[in-house]
């Protein structure tokens, strides 16, 4: 049976990270591609290079021409800019979505099949543009946020709490911004929910909402540490649990964007919540009721997401 292809559209930090992960975690063969000319192959050799010692066998390549991805089973977004210090990921939106774009059209010649994983920036609307101008089915294409918001708070819950983070369930919904809605009652240690161990004396309330814009601001707080870029290893380790699930048809329970058609009430538009991600990509998304304080949370971040998407429209009336 032949190897599966991954193919990482953008070869740059998260590009690089992903390509190393995909090999250590031999999923399979990796193309790297990238408009930089000499940047993906000069990645995939170098990656290629620490196989022998690694003990992987995933054939690594590095291209600039999208007959590269040709065949894909998964292929992972990150072409675009970054954030620099003081910008907003809304900032992005002008560029990123010219690049999306172009890679929409590389995908829908040479991989329609592949399982599509954005990741690139605003994600909300990026991943939304991605799957229009790809003509993609809308469960085939899928954008990275959630796991990585959950995983900053589960970090930060299980060192505050001195616990494993193995123990440490977390649930982040809505857009990947400002206004991501990280949810107290379905966040656990061991299943006992954020909000029974307030009540416990494991930490204040105050603390606790620390915590959660601590979550929010997560990846301006790398931006501001590494001076020129942001984070790269936790979004890149994301998107490879995203993959796998589906490459292995895991049917894992991930927060991913993915397209809503009428669940939370919306459609024609991306916005994180929880999903089955399994063979058929998105196969089911989850539904959860909210009360109060996270229904108007979740409402504003909805507002935010649907503002970018009228910007990218903006640019490009052939997203209507
Ligand atoms: P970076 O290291 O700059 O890599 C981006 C790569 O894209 C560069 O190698 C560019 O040459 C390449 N590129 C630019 N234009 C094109 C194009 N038209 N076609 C193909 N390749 C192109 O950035 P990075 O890897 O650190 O970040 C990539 C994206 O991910 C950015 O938009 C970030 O904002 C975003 N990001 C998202 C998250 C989420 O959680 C959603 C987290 C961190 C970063």
């Amino acid at each position: 049976m032949a190897r599966n292809k991954i193919a990482l559209i953008g070869s740059g930090m998260i590009g690089g990270t992903l390509a190393h992960l995909a090999g250590i975690k031999d999923l399979g063969d990796v193309v790297l591609f990238d408009i930089a000319q000499g940047t993906p192959q000069g990645k995939a050799l170098d990656i290629a290079e620490s196989a022998p010692v690694d003990g992987f066998d995933g054939a690594f390549s590095g291209a600039n021409d999208y007959a590269a991805i040709e065949g894909a089973d998964v292929c992972i977004v990150t072409a675009g800019v970054p954030r620099k210090p003081g910008m907003s990921r809304d900032d992005l939106l002008g560029t990123n979505l010219k690049v999306m774009e172009q890679v929409g059209a590389g995908i829908a010649k040479y991989a329609p099949d592949a399982f599509v994983i954005c990741i690139t920036n605003p994600l909300d609307a990026m991943v939304w543009a991605l799957q229009k101008f790809s003509g993609l089915p809308k469960n085939k294409v899928v954008g990275m946020a959630g796991v990585l918001d959950s995983s900053r708070f589960r970090h930060f819950l299980a060192s505050e709490f001195k616990v494993s983070v193995a123990d440490v369930t977390a649930f982040v919904l809505g857009g990947h911004g400002d206004t991501m809605v990280p949810l107290k009652r379905y966040s656990t240690v061991a299943g006992i929910p954020l909000t029974d161990l307030v009540k416990m004396g494991w930490c204040t309330q105050e603390r606790l909402e620390e915590i959660i814009q601590r979550t929010r601001d997560g990846g301006a707080e790398i931006v501001g540490l590494l001076g020129n870029g942001s984070a790269y290893y936790a979004p890149a380790a994301s998107a490879i649990a995203m993959a796998e699930a589906y490459l292995k048809d895991r049917k894992r329970v991930l927060p991913c964007a993915a397209a809503l058609n009428g669940e939370y009430g919306l459609s024609d538009m991306y916005v994180g919540v929880p999903c089955v991600i399994g063979e058929g990509g998105v196969e089911r998304v989850i539904e959860i009721d909210l009360v109060d304080d996270e229904q108007s949370q979740f409402d504003k971040s909805v507002e935010s997401v649907k503002g970018l998407m009228e910007a990218c429209r903006g640019i490009a009336p052939n997203l209507r």
